[in-house]
């Protein structure tokens, strides 16, 4: 069993946040608003239903999902596209393919006692780190 991506973590780094705007299609003056933000992660689990929450002080945004069962995600706040989204377990990381207009995807896992985000839209890749929030 891979380590549990529960609790509520805060973001310490973003890496190429920009890029995967951008590459989202996401405009600038929305871009440089999003920059600002640290975002903060709801992890909640029961049995292989998820809900991943990603909080701020301008958006918030909730994805709720199965583990292994495909459903429709619309990234409503985000940049608003209909995808369809599958997430497994590879290895230690749980990871989302959302097959739409565009190649894009994410994967969590901790690391260093750390919750480690890889966001990937066509060739951007965005790194972000969360730190546990006692
Ligand atoms: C919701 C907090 C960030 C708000 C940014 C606001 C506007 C930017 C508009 C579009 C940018 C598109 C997506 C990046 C936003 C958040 C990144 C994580 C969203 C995500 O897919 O999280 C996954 C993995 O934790 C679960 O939904």
């Amino acid at each position: 069993m891979p380590v549990s991506l529960c609790g509520t973590w805060e973001m310490v780094s973003n890496v190429n946040f920009d890029g995967y705007m951008i590459a989202l299609g996401i405009g600038l003056y929305t871009r440089k608003i999003a920059l600002k933000l640290k975002h903060r992660k709801v992890i909640e689990q029961v049995g292989d239903q998820y809900v991943v929450k990603t909080l701020s002080t301008f958006r918030n945004y909730t994805l709720a999902f199965r583990v292994n069962e495909e459903f429709q995600e619309f990234t409503k706040g985000l940049d608003d596209r209909h995808c369809k989204s599958l997430v497994t377990w590879e290895g230690n990381k749980l990871v989302c393919v959302q097959i739409g207009e565009k190649k894009r995807g994410w994967a969590h896992w901790i690391e260093d006692d750390k919750l480690q985000l890889e966001l990937h839209c066509e060739d951007q890749v965005c790194r972000q780190v969360f730190k546990r929030v006692v």
